[in-house]
């Protein structure tokens, strides 16, 4: 089989090194499939970077067949079959959202020029680094000739938080949850969503009646405990741990391109996709929706009932997505 290029950004950060390894080891496109690997780095992270590739040689790959490390994006990108755009400005203490989508339009509008000018015909995109939905979009724009649903963004951490919590609740294994969905921005104001989920063949909002002593409780736990939780499981992450999710980003970056290229097998996910006007979601915003793959890229999944409930969640949320491309129009970002 032939190799396939794989670019990784911000490859010397937490999530990168969390990463790497487990591409190399075959875990991402599979155990039969030769990889390549190319770390883009800012100047000031070459060096760690560099140590991150002498430990790729340490680790003895057998599918790694070569690893590249640049700070020049064309290099970078050049041949890459999977772009996966980790690194992005955090924002830093007194900076604006403006100044942050400033900042980040800086990095992902060249970094989508150069896939568009450098990768391979049949190129995918993930957006990691936030705010990952509004830099999908914005490399996206910059992507002229390759088609904006090749740029997704990643929910899919958001989509795990969302199925391990459930399954916590009804004290179920997680292998035995399906059809959970997050629903807008990868923000505070997502809406990760059980109304279509099954728990061991059963419908989850059932269960949940019956396990929480009725309806009403089951969506009180739903509004009060699920939604916020997992909205907010990022900052409890950052509480706890003294650092943002790494290794756990790092695993749903890998189901998120590993579904995106080889299927969901029939299941659905989630995953940040260019919405056609899905849900009247408005064209060309990047939302997260619940998705399935069938090895051709993600498609959405067009007929599942929204509740008043939900359609104000995802209103909510992609209010947000359109105040941030403007936000970015008003820049010159797209
Ligand atoms: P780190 O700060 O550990 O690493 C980021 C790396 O990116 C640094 O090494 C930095 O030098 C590099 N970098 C910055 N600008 C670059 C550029 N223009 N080209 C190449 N490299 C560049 O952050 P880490 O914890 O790895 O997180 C990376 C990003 O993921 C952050 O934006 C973070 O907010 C985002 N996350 C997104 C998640 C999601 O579900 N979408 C969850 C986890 C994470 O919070």
């Amino acid at each position: 089989m032939d190799a396939t290029t794989i670019t990784v950004t911000g490859a010397a950060g937490q999530i990168g090194y969390a990463l790497l390894f487990r591409v190399a080891a075959g875990e991402m496109l599979g155990h039969d499939r030769p990889v390549r690997l190319r770390l883009l780095e800012i100047p000031a992270g070459i060096r760690a970077a560099e140590g991150t590739a002498l430990e790729l040689q340490d680790g003895a790959f057998p599918l790694l067949q070569a690893v590249e490390v640049t700070d020049d994006p064309r290099a970078a990108f050049a041949g890459a079959n999977v772009a996966m755009l980790v690194g992005a400005r955090p924002r830093s203490a007194g900076m604006e959202r403006g100044d942050l989508l400033a900042a980040n339009g800086g990095i992902f509008a060249p970094q989508g020029a150069a896939i568009a000018a450098a990768a391979a015909a049949d190129v995918r995109v993930v957006v990691v680094g936030n705010p990952a939905n509004t830099n999908a979009l914005i490399a996206a724009a910059s992507a002229d000739g390759v088609p904006a649903e090749r740029f997704t963004a990643l929910t899919r951490l958001d989509h795990e938080r969302a199925v391990a919590q459930l399954a916590a609740r009804l004290e179920a294994p997680v292998a035995d949850v399906t059809g959970v969905a997050i629903w807008g921005n990868h923000s505070a104001t997502q809406f990760p969503d059980i109304a279509h989920a099954t728990v061991g063949g059963r419908a989850a909002p059932e269960l949940l009646a019956e396990r929480l002593g009725g309806t009403d409780a089951a969506t009180r736990w739903l509004d009060e405990e699920f939604v916020p939780r997992v909205a907010r499981r990022g900052a409890e992450i950052i509480e706890v741990r003294g650092s943002s999710s790494a290794a756990s980003a790092a695993n749903a970056a890998l189901r998120h391109v590993r579904d995106d290229l080889l299927g969901t097998g029939g299941g659905r996910t989630s995953a940040a996709v260019v919405s056609h006007g899905e849900y009247g979601v408005p064209e060309g915003l990047v939302c997260s929706f619940p998705v399935t793959s069938d090895g051709s890229g993600y498609r959405i999944v067009e007929d599942l009932d929204l509740d008043d409930r939900g359609c104000a969640r995802l209103g909510a949320s992609v209010a947000e997505l359109v105040e941030e491309r403007d936000a970015v129009r008003a820049l010159g970002l797209i």
